[in-house]
């Protein structure tokens, strides 16, 4: 199954949304397969924003990110990539979709609280800057025979 990964944002772990944001992808059904704390640093941010790196919010962006530790995750499911997106909604918090992460915790187009990959060379890449292999993990899920049908499985 398709895998993506999830950074809750400083402004997220400063306003305690941690167990918030872990919830709504747990009751949607989605497996969690990797989980820590990270602090971020300047050659990390650069490839992982490497297409704004010309960008006028890019300096300030990257000093936000760095700000505290974020809490990085890889979730799992069938089309997790876009699944997860639409739980996270639009960049800008104040035009995200109500019933959204940013749509329903958020106003602000950078403080956005959570990152969520947006293809899989993306997820691919996200894994790789942040987890090591025997960090993200393979095991069965028991939900998953619930969540799926058996041709989805
Ligand atoms: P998203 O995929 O929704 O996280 O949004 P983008 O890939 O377009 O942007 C990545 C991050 O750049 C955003 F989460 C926050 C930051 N950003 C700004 O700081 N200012 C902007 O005007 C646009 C994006």
């Amino acid at each position: 199954m398709q895998k993506t990964v999830v950074l809750v944002k400083p402004d997220g772990l400063q306003r305690g949304l941690v167990g918030e944001i872990i919830n709504r992808f747990e009751r949607k059904g989605l497996k969690l397969v990797g989980i820590k704390m990270v602090r971020l640093t300047h050659d990390i941010l650069d490839e992982w924003y490497a297409h704004h790196k010309d960008k006028s919010f890019f300096s300030d962006l990257k000093k936000f990110m760095m700000w505290t530790p974020i809490v990085a995750m890889v979730w799992e499911g069938l089309d997790v990539i876009p699944a997860v997106r639409k739980i996270v909604g639009t960049t800008k918090g104040r035009e995200a979709e109500a019933g959204s992460i940013r749509g329903d915790f958020g106003m602000s187009g950078q403080h956005n609280l959570i990152h969520a990959s947006d293809s899989p060379e993306a997820a691919e890449k996200e894994m790789h800057l942040l987890f090591e292999n025997h960090e993200v993990f393979g095991y069965g899920s028991l939900a998953d025979e619930l969540v799926y049908s058996k041709e989805e499985r």
